[in-house]
């Protein structure tokens, strides 16, 4: 016996999934239940916080996303504008903000916390240059951070040993570990399912860069009939493979969660064996399970019955 509502995200965000639980459980629709976490955990490398968040309803397949968004720290909510009130699916920089505060969210407003200046005061004193970036001359040379050093070189003939390579150590430059990350599913009393991801992304990641977070099928992916998958991790990586929607179209034609999650996880490390990542599934039965690469993955659980939040381990 199935039983509803049902909240499901990544990693144990305790407080995010009770509040989707009391919003889906007095009886609002998934769509209003899905929620966000605070921004400022990952600046880009001029130290300046960015959010991408994407929120999708598996009933009428619409998408709102945003992209390295600006000065809004509300991206679920800027996701769902753009789904609610435009025919548009993803905006993307300060005309994403623009939007966001043209529609009434609050802003423009700094979105550096304590956390995230001090993470990049040392970062910027430290780190060995040039980050996130391959086959770029004058190879990574440690010292302070001066963007203008950065030299462009294509070298086609770089091996393919040092790219696997790069990928591996890219985990202690991604700074993944900071989990400002929340994927989460909610199926409401109808029976009716929306998903939703906000991120500020990768820390020090090239103004600009856009992960996985407002990708559908990527970060998260909902299908009503079948049901949903929440993604975290290296997005790099992950938005070329598309996980989550390999993980629902498995579910849809057969596959039980754990092995869709561990075969959408298993395309990935075929191809990048050096990849930090994982994925949640969930089917219309309720049914959930998770699998992941790199790292040990947890992830929440709240439906009828429980008194508070699980949180379920996952090893590699
Ligand atoms: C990204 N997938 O932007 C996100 C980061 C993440 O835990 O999941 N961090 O690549």
């Amino acid at each position: 016996e199935v039983k509803y509502p049902l909240v499901v995200s990544t990693w144990p965000f305790l407080e995010a999934v009770r509040a989707a639980w009391r919003v889906v459980d007095s009886g609002y629709s998934a769509v209003d239940s899905i929620v966000e976490v605070g921004p400022g955990g990952s600046p880009d490398e001029n130290g300046e916080t960015t959010i991408d968040a994407l929120i999708m309803d598996g009933v009428t397949m619409e998408v709102g996303s945003v992209a390295a968004m600006r000065y809004v720290k509300d991206g679920i909510k800027a996701a769902r504008l753009v789904m609610q009130h435009t025919e548009h699916t993803l905006l993307v920089g300060e005309k994403a903000s623009a939007f966001a505060i043209s529609m009434g969210l609050p802003g423009p407003t700094n979105l550096s916390s304590s956390e995230s200046t001090e993470k990049w005061a040392k970062w910027k004193d430290n780190h060995c240059q040039p980050n996130f970036r391959k086959n770029v001359f004058p190879p990574n040379s440690c010292g302070p951070y001066h963007p203008s050093n950065h030299v462009e070189h294509l070298d086609e003939t770089c091996s393919n040993a040092g790219h696997m390579q790069s990928i591996s150590s890219r985990s202690l430059r991604v700074g993944l570990h900071s989990h400002d990350t929340i994927s989460m599913a909610v199926i409401d009393r109808m029976g009716h399912i929306a998903v939703g991801t906000s991120t500020n992304g990768a820390s020090f990641k090239i103004p600009g860069r856009v992960g996985d977070g407002p990708i559908a099928g990527s970060s998260t992916y909902a299908v009503d009939e079948v049901g949903a998958c929440c993604a975290t991790g290296d997005g790099d990586i992950m938005m070329r493979f598309l996980p989550c929607y390999q993980v629902v179209e498995s579910m849809r034609l057969g596959m039980e969660p754990k092995l869709a999650a561990e075969d959408a996880i298993a395309r990935i490390a075929r191809k990048f064996p050096g990849f930090l990542g994982a994925v949640v599934a969930l089917n219309k039965k309720g049914e959930h399970a998770g699998a992941c690469h790199g790292w040990t993955f947890k992830y929440s659980v709240m439906s009828p019955g429980m008194k508070d939040v699980k949180v379920f381990t996952v090893l590699p």
